[in-house]
């Protein structure tokens, strides 16, 4: 008696084939963007789907959960979860699966690389050069020093970890602030987000992303950041108040900012890219092929473990 193959419902193509025809050698895939009608879709099929593919950035709503009643698994491509509602999954005895680990070296690669590009003024020797201003009656200025400085990390998890790793390597002297102190680092713990700004260089923005960490460097951290302090986020937009951080760019209250994430992706503030004191880059944390390879695997390893036991191997505790 043969077995009906299970029926996933992809929101995300992973971007390498080997790890899509993985998931196509486990189940029956409906291609949600190459529907017509994908929501004519998902009302026709949506007895039949008992895992859905999806991604960081690819909203999973409680309102498409509620429209799937077999939903067992959801694998996620990246490590952030705040697109998907993973407490409502959760609730419905439903797994959710992310990336985590994979991508933690090129994050924190990123982290350090915005860190060196916004304090060497590296954007703007660029434009310098490639503007053939050199040679001419405009001087380069000067920039800021980065080894033996002070970095303070907000969210030490695995990324934030990785991110103190290296900031070892220029002899940076480390801080983190969390909303608990951890038993299991010997790194010095800030419980005030406003002192551990006003005590580092350069404030390194690490947390997850969503309703709880929403605007949590708000104006009073920028402005304990300060006009010497640089700030750098390779965690979500959402964290920081995006109008406070541009008002003080612009007003000199806040010295410089390396940016790979925004609040309204894909939009980025005007003011921003005017400002020579910005390194703003789209999203690429994790953009590299080998991670990004890995994660499409951990997605594919992830629902095919789901296939064959029932259960995912890299779950999102329970929220
Ligand atoms: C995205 C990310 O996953 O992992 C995350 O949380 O933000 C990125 O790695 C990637 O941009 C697309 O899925």
């Amino acid at each position: 008696m043969t077995t009906a193959t299970p029926v996933l419902l992809q929101l995300f193509a992973l971007p390498f084939p080997e790890a899509q025809q993985r998931l196509a050698q486990h189940f029956d895939l409906i291609e949600l963007w190459k529907a017509q009608d994908p929501d004519a879709v998902i009302a026709a099929r949506r007895n039949e789907v008992v895992a859905l593919v999806t991604s960081a950035m690819t909203p999973t709503s409680a309102a498409l959960i509620d429209k799937l009643p077999n939903l067992r698994a959801i694998c996620s491509h990246g490590v952030g979860y705040d697109a998907i509602d993973v407490k409502h999954a959760q609730q419905k005895s439903i797994q959710v699966s992310n990336t985590p680990e994979v991508l933690n070296d090129c994050v924190a690669d990123l982290a350090l690389g915005l860190l060196l590009a916004t304090a060497r003024k590296l954007g703007h020797a660029e434009r310098y050069v490639r503007g053939n201003l050199w040679g001419t009656e405009a001087k380069f200025p000067l920039a800021v020093k980065v080894s033996h400085k002070k970095i303070g990390i907000v969210g030490l998890g695995r990324i934030g970890m990785a991110i103190a790793q290296r900031a070892k390597g220029f002899d940076m002297e480390i801080r983190y602030h969390n909303r608990r102190q951890r038993a299991d680092v010997g790194l010095a713990y800030e419980p005030s987000l406003v002192q551990l700004a006003a005590w580092a260089d350069f404030l390194v923005i690490a947390t997850v992303g969503g309703p709880e960490t929403r605007h949590l460097v708000n104006e009073e951290v920028i402005k304990a950041l300060g006009p010497d302090g640089i700030l750098i986020n390779i965690a979500r937009g959402t964290v920081v108040d995006e109008t406070a951080m541009v008002n003080a760019l612009v007003s000199g209250e806040l010295g410089g900012a390396g940016l790979d994430v925004y609040e309204s992706e894909p939009t980025v503030p005007d003011a921003l890219k005017s400002l020579d004191n910005v390194v703003i880059v789209p999203h690429v944390a994790s953009a590299t092929n080998e991670t990004r390879k890995a994660m499409s695997d951990l997605v594919a390893d992830n629902a095919e473990a789901f296939a064959k036991t029932g259960e995912v191997i890299t779950p999102i505790p329970p929220l």
